[in-house]
């Protein structure tokens, strides 16, 4: 039976082109423009990281955070939107220069505890129990400069504790193998749902799957949504597009490789993605060339072909497929799919 998806984005992905070589090409929006242009597109939630959700959060007491998170809450009701998750931005402080939870110096990793505990305390008032770990400084420069061993069983006790403090949280994880480290701890799926099993609740532990961080470990991210699913542990996505193995490009759903889109969407029609109120979010940014007045098109786009694709895979002829699998005939079927995307 036919359902459909219920779509989601972060304000970072309203971003104005800033790149390592230049800077910004378009003016910043405010939080109440970006909720605004959410609302308008029909999109159905919001995803956070913890300090969208209470700018300089570093700086505030505790009852400060309560305090802006309620009056955030109470925006975000009038507006209709949901929050889809919260996420630590534990890469950014003078604090997690050397990683978070796998930091060398304890204070550090105290640091990015004390504030995912925050994240989760933000995660309650917002409505959401879903905390994204992105490990962006978890991994190394230098292979030398930690143990590999110690920095798993340093990630598993930041994830127990986590656990410990509210049992209602559900903790996922978001691989991605490289940038900002040159090798990261946990780069695909298979260490996410692996790690998981070494905490005190492996229950609440799932992942994240984004498309281009997949293409980034050399992996099909239709095959990680198959694995995930068989775990029942997807309980986010990121999707968008990324040419091969180079800088993280966050490209439009589909803009590099419609074929690898289609089998994504065939991948979440076949486990029934979103039943479980999962969103399909979209991590994509705008192209540096990306005029003011077109500040909204990569997100408008990417559920645009979503829903295209979504419609080439309901469309599918699956009976012919069936044949020419039957037949070995994978030469037959290689040209099925093509004409299919290509259509009349
Ligand atoms: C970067 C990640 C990043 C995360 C976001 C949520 O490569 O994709 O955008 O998804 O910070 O944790
Ligand atoms: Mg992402």
């Amino acid at each position: 039976m036919a359902y459909s998806y219920k779509f989601c984005f972060g304000p970072w992905n309203i971003s104005e082109g800033i790149d390592p070589y230049g800077p910004t090409t378009r003016p910043p929006q405010t939080f109440d423009w970006k909720l605004d242009a959410l609302k308008k597109m029909g999109f159905d939630a919001m995803m956070f990281h913890d300090d969208d959700a209470v700018p300089d959060i570093d700086s505030k007491s505790e009852a400060q955070i309560r305090k802006e998170t309620k009056e955030l809450k109470k925006k975000l009701d009038d507006a209709g939107v949901a929050a889809e998750m919260v996420a630590p931005r534990l890469w950014f402080s003078p604090n997690t220069i050397d990683g978070a939870y796998t930091s060398n110096d304890a204070r550090h990793r105290q640091y990015a505890l004390d504030r995912s505990l925050r994240c989760i305390d933000i995660g309650n008032l917002l409505g959401t129990n879903l905390i994204v770990l992105w490990l962006a400084r978890e991994g190394t420069y230098l292979r030398e400069s930690k143990s590999g061993r110690r920095s798993v069983e340093l990630l598993v006790q930041a994830l127990d504790k986590m656990l410990a403090y509210d049992k209602k949280a559900r903790l996922c994880i978001e691989p991605k193998p490289n940038e900002p480290m040159d090798h990261a701890y946990l780069p695909t799926i298979g260490h996410a749902l692996a790690i998981a099993q070494l905490t005190r609740d492996a229950k609440r532990v799932g992942c994240l799957i984004e498309s281009a961080h997949s293409i980034l470990a050399g992996l099909d991210p239709a095959d990680e949504i198959d694995f995930a699913m068989s775990f029942g542990k997807l309980w986010s996505l990121h999707l968008n597009d990324q040419n091969g193995l180079k800088f993280d490009q966050d490209k439009p759903f589909g803009s590099t490789n419609l074929r690898t889109a289609f089998n994504q969407v065939r991948a979440l029609e076949r486990n029934q993605y979103g039943r479980k109120g999962e969103y399909v979010c979209f991590d994509v940014h705008p192209f540096r060339t990306t005029k003011p007045e077109h500040f909204l098109a990569h997100l408008e786009n990417s559920r645009r072909t979503f829903l295209k694709l979504l419609a080439k895979v309901r469309s599918f002829d699956e009976k012919s497929a069936q044949k020419f699998i039957a037949a070995r005939d994978y030469q037959g079927l290689d040209q099925m799919v093509i004409e299919h995307l290509l259509g009349k």
